[in-house]
């Protein structure tokens, strides 16, 4: 009967719209007419149209990272996929849970040579995704469209969560499914806890003298900052956070002990070297590279070690563990905290942290911080953007020498508040990524801390807030090129190797002009305050601030990366590296 089916594109949907979509994030192709057709005719999800797929897919995943559930964005046939696919990459390693919705020719038309066609007989887009997503799959017909879409969104976002992605041949679209089908409830998934692990673990922490945590982005995704904090309380138990995780726990608590590894701090890393540690929890982090100065650190060799991860196939990966605790980290915090509350907890030994507290400086060279130069120290630049921004204003960083600037220099004041790309760890994330995350945080500030050559890539994604009337501000550090290039160079082999540096300068600010936003170039930090004061001002349209930054101030701790990449390569000069670093 007429009245229990509805087009497929519409039961598709439907079942976004009972996620709590708001925004699907993308650029238009001829396959994809019936969609957009849809989402006019419902009038309920909006379309933001990006100006590449790849800052389509890069919005996507930063509106799931500050939503923290499923985010939307979608692509043609053929080129527009294969455009899109850096982001979807990116918001896959970054665990973030992406519904990645890509047109295809009609099924009639498959092998014979249609426009674009991406079939297995054309370019294959099930099968080019799927090594960057959690499931790739075309739809088999209409009537299976409804709980395709219901299975994608759940494989979305449970256990690890991750990147989904579904083709749909054009000729699908409109076909009627039934209405049942979509009604019926998409299952929960559950969250699955190892109970005795987490009783152990419960008992190593409460007899441990010195313990201490070391939380990861896996606590952000599982939306536990809160838990975190209510249990460091509760224990008493100093906090440090991976670079990722950097934003999980406010810096301006007294427990908070620093970001341990890339751009990190010198008090946590410390604090582990000196081996006053007895227990460590490590809750949603991998360990890699970036965490651990490329498994350098003593990690495990004089503490118990207690992994909890929500994805086994993490845990005990680089370090033996002493207790493995597969969980979801908002349910296990909750139940330790409540563990801690009512059992028995030795007393604490707060002395060698405090001591190591008083004479370590929170920044590796705190001065500059200060520093009156022309052009600007991008640790000054620093200071002046975190007195300009509003405690709960949001800051995504880019990728590039932004990575250890933000990381060391910033100062998180509420959590939640501080997203960076790891990942893939791919130029223009935030740049785009900002306005993704800006449009999921209505009422607050979105700023984004880029480098000049990541807003090269994706800056005309400016536009696409211009158009949303976001008041988001891009600082740009402009060092006139590839800056963590140009100086990994210089420390790596004693010059530059000819491929990091512009002939000329990008005028972010004049680009800003042309896309219709604010654009201001300022080189001293005077120009940095009155340009950053007048940023926030405006409440609908969006700035570019181009800060001329000093291109050879050393980015702290990149010597580190240096020496790994050095080591990589067997180069003789790590010995240099070395003596710079302090190691
Ligand atoms: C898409 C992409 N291409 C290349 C790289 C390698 N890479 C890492 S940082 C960097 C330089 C970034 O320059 P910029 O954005 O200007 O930031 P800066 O380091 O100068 O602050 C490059 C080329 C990358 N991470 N991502
Ligand atoms: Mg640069």
């Amino acid at each position: 009967m007429e009245s229990e089916h509805i087009p497929a594109i519409h039961a598709l949907l439907q079942l976004l719209e009972a996620e709590g979509v708001e925004y699907i994030f993308g650029v238009p192709g001829g396959p994809l007419t019936a969609l957009f057709e849809a989402i006019q005719e419902r009038n309920t999800i909006k379309l933001v149209l990006a100006k590449h797929e790849g800052g389509a897919a890069f919005m996507a995943a930063s509106h799931a990272r500050v939503r923290r559930g499923l985010a939307v964005c979608c692509a043609t046939t053929g080129p527009g996929a294969t455009n899109a696919l850096t982001g979807i990459a990116s918001a896959q390693a970054d665990s973030l849970p992406v519904l990645f919705l890509t047109g295809q020719v009609g099924t009639n038309v498959f092998g014979k040579g249609a426009i674009q066609e991406s079939s297995v007989f054309g370019i294959d887009l099930v099968a080019l995704f799927e090594p960057v997503t959690k499931l790739s799959a075309m739809f088999p017909s209409a009537e299976r469209i409804p709980d395709m879409v219901k299975a994608a969104i759940r494989v979305a976002k449970s256990g690890r969560p991750g990147a989904v992605h579904l083709n749909m041949p054009a000729d699908m679209l409109r076909r009627p499914v039934s209405v049942r089908a979509v009604s019926s409830p998409t299952r929960k998934s559950s969250r699955s806890m190892d109970w005795s692990a987490l009783q152990t673990a419960f008992q190593i922490l409460a007899q441990a003298r010195r313990p201490a945590i070391l939380a990861g982005h896996g606590v952000a995704l599982a939306g536990a900052s809160d838990a975190l904090a209510r249990f460091a309380h509760a224990s008493g138990i100093p906090v440090m956070t991976s670079p990722k995780g950097k934003g999980v726990f406010p810096e301006t608590d007294p427990l908070w002990l620093g970001v341990l590894g890339f751009g990190g701090h010198e008090l946590a890393e410390k604090y582990l070297q000196s081996g006053a540690i007895d227990a460590l929890l490590v809750i949603g982090s991998s360990l890699n590279e970036f965490v651990t100065n490329a498994w350098s650190l003593p990690i495990a060799a004089q503490h118990k070690l207690i992994q909890l991860d929500v994805d086994p196939t993490v845990i005990g990966r680089n370090h033996n563990v002493d207790v493995a605790v597969a969980a979801d980290a908002r349910t296990a915090l909750t139940e330790l905290t409540r563990l801690m509350e009512c059992g028995d907890v030795v007393a604490r030994e707060a002395e060698p942290l405090r001591d190591l507290r008083a004479s370590t400086p929170r920044y590796l060279v705190e001065a500059t911080t200060l520093s009156e130069a022309s052009p600007l120290k991008p640790q000054r630049l620093m200071t002046e953007l975190r007195r300009a921004m509003p405690d709960d204003a949001l800051l995504f960083v880019d990728n590039g020498t932004s990575i250890i600037w933000g990381v060391h220099y910033f100062q998180v004041r509420e959590r939640d508040t501080f997203f960076i790309d790891l990942g893939l760890a791919s130029m223009g994330s935030a740049v785009a990524g900002v306005v993704g995350g800006g449009l999921a945080a209505p009422g607050r500030r979105s700023v984004a801390l880029v480098g000049d050559a990541a807003f090269a890539m994706n800056g005309f994604e400016v536009h696409t807030a211009v158009e949303q009337k976001l008041p988001i501000v891009w600082v740009v550090l402009n060092n006139n090129g590839h800056g963590m290039v140009h100086q990994g160079d210089k420390l790596m082999r004693g010059r530059d190797l000819g491929a990091s540096q512009f002939v000329q300068r990008v005028d972010s600010a004049g680009v800003a002009r042309s896309l219709g936003a604010r654009g201001v170039q300022v080189s001293s930090p005077v120009e940095l305050r009155q340009a950053l004061v007048e940023a926030f001002r405006e409440t609908q349209l969006p700035t570019v601030i181009d800060a001329i930054i000093d291109a050879e101030e050393l980015a702290p701790t990149l010597a580190r990366r240096v020496q790994t990449l050095a080591g990589f390569m067997s180069l003789k000069r790590s010995s240099d590296i070395r003596s710079l670093i302090g190691g």
